[in-house]
């Protein structure tokens, strides 16, 4: 769509079951959020809309794990994932829920009002059912023998063992995860979409109507879809978790997932509208608006063919202009996996790198899965940090910033020379919007850099710092550089707006509107004055690096040991190391509680070397008189430590129960105390 009236940007709506990794940011938020930030730039009329999706299988499934309710859940995770959002910079104009009551009300509204139109069939179809729970059963939550590799934990639709796609009446021996029953098969009646009906409008629209300007990966997806014949899709599921069907004849039933979380960009659009005093509806209705999903390819058929044929039996809206879902981002070439824990946490990068944002932002947008799947490596993330971002960008700012300093006070001085490069400035705002208009970021993000190589180039040519006999010379040279790195904080924002916050600052200027800079021959002119320069990156360490690849290391060792729960092993010991260690069986003989403290106990311990005083946090596992006569290990040669002013001379080696108390270890028949442990 050219020149449309405004814009509305929605953001895949996350399940709210867990942190964000990369992989989101990579697939969907930074690419989104870069978009966002050039239209605001170009005065566009847009909204960027985003929001947790707090219904369906996922979040049951996590509470179940977790042995909490959904709603803790959702609203943990909630929290998490919109504070890390925001903190790496991702500009929703609304993050929403779609627990929030407007949603609720709204996506019922929306069924109701297809059911009126006559657009669902109703079916009757047979479902697991577990007769103690008393629940319908999702395919999840029936457990069995797996077909293929026997292993006895598969689910009713995937055995995590060997990978093989499942339906529950292939397990062998199926029982419910609910309540261990065997499941039975019910009849029930759901509300489904045909689909089918909605081929002719599919063809002409998507694989007529946007051949040329969707992402192939996005068209060849859809095209298969079509082409393999669709079918009509329930719209409601027997689950208790989700919006309630708004039928009377429905009791029991929720809409589908998929059903009520796109609705979820619509209710938060109202939310927004509601919160800043704005119409909604031409965001969605109006034909001239330009409605963008940034999704991942796993999403594609949801947004390109469920949605728009829900939206179209609706009637009152538009549909998407484009999609422009991006493949995966692999981690250090493995599937990232939230249940594997094989993912660089968005949170927790946030914490171990503070203050660089702007660095995973520019590593993620370089390596966009655009196409294909790409791959993210912290060697890579050390690379790019190191010899573009601090070598190239900061390097070529500072330079600026550091000769102005030096000959001219810190004051832009008067162009004297008409360098060509002033004449092909101008060029990188359009060129980058060119990209950024087609959705090809990492195409804008390489343009972008080729303005700071410019502008290093340009210095090295003309070396200022060798013509101080020349004023008229270096003037003219440093008014360039200084446009060039100017223009540089000023294309900087969308990619990289910490960034570009700290060089307006350093430069004492405002953002200007990106049209502006396609026609502007002069960003800062002579006279502007500085302010002091500040460091803009800074390089990243080796250890830096070695710690996140330990970190995925200890993830995979833990992934591959037999008990998972276990903690992995301790660096290697020498057996030097080892013999210094002295243990020795020892008997308890008085055992009293330190007061105020829960945890702890003094015991006397004879250690066959000496009676000795031991402070142990022991007190919630046993009874004083439990312990009296009690056989124990003591590590003896532990130096003495204070604990609550009472010095302990030794340790007892205990380990943890399943049940959460400890146990002692100790020799199975009674031994002498002093014995060696060897
Ligand atoms: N929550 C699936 C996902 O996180 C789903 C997206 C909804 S977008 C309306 O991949
Ligand atoms: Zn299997």
């Amino acid at each position: 769509m050219n020149n449309p009236k405004r814009y509305t940007v929605t953001t895949a709506l996350p399940y709210a079951n867990g942190p964000i990794h990369i992989g989101h940011l990579a697939g969907v938020y930074v690419p989104a959020d870069i978009y966002v930030r050039y239209l605001r730039r170009k005065g566009a009329d847009v909204i960027m809309i985003g929001g947790s999706d707090e219904h369906g299988i996922p979040i049951t499934i996590r509470a179940r794990k977790e042995d909490t309710t959904p709603q803790k859940i959702v609203d943990r995770y909630h929290e998490l994932i919109k504070e890390t959002m925001m903190n790496l910079g991702i500009s929703f104009d609304f993050y929403a829920r779609t627990s929030s009551p407007v949603h609720h009300r709204n996506s019922a509204e929306f069924f109701l009002d297809l059911y009126n139109k006559g657009k669902f069939i109703e079916e009757i179809s047979e479902q697991y059912y577990d007769p103690e729970a008393k629940e319908f059963l999702a395919d999840r939550y029936i457990i069995g023998e797996c077909p293929v590799c026997h292993n006895e934990n598969a689910y009713g639709d995937q055995c995590e063992n060997c990978g093989s796609s499942l339906s529950p009446n292939e397990l062998i021996n199926p029982h419910s995860a609910l309540s261990g029953a065997k499941p039975i098969l019910k009849t029930t009646k759901n509300w489904y979409l045909p689909l089918n009906e909605y081929e002719d409008f599919l063809k002409e629209w998507i694989l007529e109507g946007h051949k040329n300007d969707w992402k192939s990966n996005v068209y060849g997806q859809v095209k298969s879809w079509i082409d393999d014949g669709l079918k009509p899709r329930a719209m409601t599921r027997d689950l208790n978790w989700g919006v309630k069907v708004p039928l009377p004849e429905a009791e029991g039933k929720v809409l589908y997932v998929w059903f009520d979380a796109p609705i979820g960009y619509i209710s938060a659009t109202q939310e927004w509208a509601e919160a800043s005093g704005k119409d909604w509806k031409p965001y969605w209705q109006d034909e001239n608006t330009k409605l963008v999903h940034f999704i991942g390819k796993d999403n594609i058929v949801f947004h390109c063919i469920i949605f728009p044929c829900m939206l179209k039996a609706h009637g009152d809206y538009i549909l998407p202009d484009n999609v422009p879902a991006n493949e995966f981002m692999n981690l250090e070439n493995d599937k990232i996996s939230t249940s594997r824990n094989w993912a660089v946490w968005a949170h927790e990068y946030l914490e171990e790198f503070p203050g660089q944002q702007d660095v995973l932002r520019y590593v993620l947008t370089a390596n966009l899965p655009e196409n294909k799947d790409n791959n993210f490596t912290w060697t890579d993330f050390q690379t790019k940090n190191n010899s573009e971002l601090v070598g190239i960008l900061g390097n070529f700012i500072n330079r600026v910033m550091v000769l102005t300093e030096k000959y001219f006070d810190g004051v832009v001085p008067e162009k004297t020379i008409a360098f060509e490069e002033l004449n092909q400035l101008k060029d990188f705002p359009k060129n980058i919007a060119h990209y950024l208009e087609k959705y090809e970021f990492r195409n804008a993000l390489h343009e972008y850099m080729n303005l700071a190589r410019l502008g290093n180039q340009f210095l090295q040519i003309q070396e200022p710092w060798k013509k101080q006999d020349q004023p008229e010379e270096v003037k003219g040279i440093m008014y360039a550089a200084v446009q060039i790195a100017a223009m540089l904080a000023q294309l900087s924002e969308p990619f990289l707006p910490f960034t570009a916050e700290k060089l307006c600052k350093m430069f004492d200027m405002k953002l200007k509107n990106w049209n502006e800079l396609e026609t502007s021959a002069e960003i800062l002119p002579a006279l502007h004055r500085f302010n002091k320069s500040e460091l803009v990156f800074s390089k990243i360490e080796d250890k830096t690096i070695e710690a996140q690849i330990q970190k995925l290391q200890n993830t995979k060792t833990k992934n591959n040991m037999t008990n998972p729960n276990a903690e992995p092993q301790k660096s290697e010991i020498t057996f030097e190391d080892f013999t210094k260690i002295d243990m020795r069986i020892g008997t308890i003989l008085e055992a009293v509680k330190v007061e105020n403290a829960d945890k702890l106990l003094k015991m006397k311990v004879d250690t066959g070397i000496d009676v000795r005083t031991i402070v142990s946090g022991i007190a919630q596992s046993f009874a004083t008189e439990e312990l009296i006569g009690k056989q124990v290990t003591v590590l003896v040669n532990l130096a003495p430590r204070k604990i609550r002013g009472i010095e302990s001379q030794g340790m007892l080696l205990l380990t943890d129960k399943e049940d959460g108390k400890l146990s002692f270890l100790v020799p199975e028949e009674k031994t002498a105390n002093g014995s060696m442990i060897s």
